[in-house]
C-alpha cells in the first residue's frame, strides 16, 4: 500500500488525496508539518517538500503534487483523471489550468510567509509582487469556470483541473479567509461549491497547522 506524506492545509497535497480516492487507491496518509525539522520529507524527497507518495517497498518514492499525479494517470488509467490521448487540445488545456491554479498557490504560499515576518523585515513590494499573480490566476481561472456555467472545466468528467482549482479554492477559504475571492469570481465560487459535494473532497477538507520551527 502507498503511504502519502501530507499537510492539512496543503493545496498540493490535497490534489493528490483526492486523485487518489477517485481512483479508488488505498493508502495511509502520513501527517506532518513540513516547515517543522520533525518532517520526513528530506528522507525521500531532495527538495524537502510534501506531498510525497511513498511506494510499496517503503523506500522509492514520488514527489512534486503535478509529477505525482502524471506518474498516477500512467501507472493506473482506470478512472482517468485527463481527457484522453486523442483528445490532445483538451487534455493540455486540463494541464495548462492546473498550471495556472498551482501558481496561484506557489504565489500565496511566498504571500503568507512574506507577511509571517516581522513589520520591519517584510517587504511590501515583494507581497503585491505575488498578489498580483494571485488576482490574474483567479482572474482566469474564475473566466474559465464562467465559460462553463457550473460544469466541469475541461469535457464533461471531473479533470486534474477541477482538483487543482478545488485545491486552490478550498486553500484561499482556510488560509485566507478575508480575500474576496468568491465574490469577485461567482462562478469559481459555484464550481468549488459543487466539487465540495463529492466525497473526495469533503474527506479532504483542509485545516490550519501551526509551525514550531522559525520559517523567516
Ligand atoms: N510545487 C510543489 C510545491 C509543494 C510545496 O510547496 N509543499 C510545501 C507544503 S504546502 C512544503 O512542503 N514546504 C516545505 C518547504 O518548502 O520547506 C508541489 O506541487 O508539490
Amino acid at each position: 500500500m502507498f503511504t502519502l506524506i501530507s499537510a492539512t492545509p496543503s493545496p498540493y497535497a490535497r490534489k493528490v488525496r483526492i486523485a487518489l480516492a477517485e481512483k479508488n487507491l488505498p493508502f495511509t496518509l502520513q501527517t506532518e508539518v513540513p516547515w517543522d525539522n520533525t518532517t520526513k520529507t528530506p528522507q525521500y524527497n531532495p527538495l524537502e517538500k510534501l506531498p510525497v507518495l511513498i511506494l510499496e517497498d517503503g523506500k522509492s518514492a514520488v514527489y512534486e503534487s503535478s509529477y505525482i499525479l502524471e506518474w498516477l494517470e500512467a501507472k493506473y488509467p482506470d478512472t482517468p483523471l485527463l481527457p484522453s490521448h486523442t483528445q490532445v487540445d483538451d487534455r493540455l488545456f486540463a494541464r495548462k489550468i492546473e498550471v495556472v491554479a498551482d501558481g496561484v498557490c506557489d504565489a500565496l504560499v511566498l504571500a503568507f510567509f512574506e507577511n509571517m515576518r516581522e513589520p520591519e523585515k517584510k517587504s511590501q513590494p515583494w507581497v503585491d509582487r505575488q498578489m498580483r499573480k494571485v488576482e490574474g490566476g483567479l482572474r482566469a481561472l474564475g473566466e474559465w469556470a464562467e465559460q462553463k456555467q457550473g460544469g466541469y472545466l475541461v469535457g464533461d468528467r471531473l479533470s486534474l483541473a477541477d482538483i487543482a482549482v478545488g485545491s486552490l479554492c478550498g486553500y484561499l477559504a482556510c488560509r485566507w479567509p478575508s480575500h474576496g475571492w468568491a465574490d469577485t469570481y461567482p462562478a469559481l465560487k459555484k464550481h468549488w461549491q459543487m466539487l465540495e459535494e463529492r466525497p473526495s473532497f469533503q474527506d479532504t477538507r483542509p485545516s490550519p497547522q501551526t509551525m514550531k520551527d522559525k520559517i523567516v
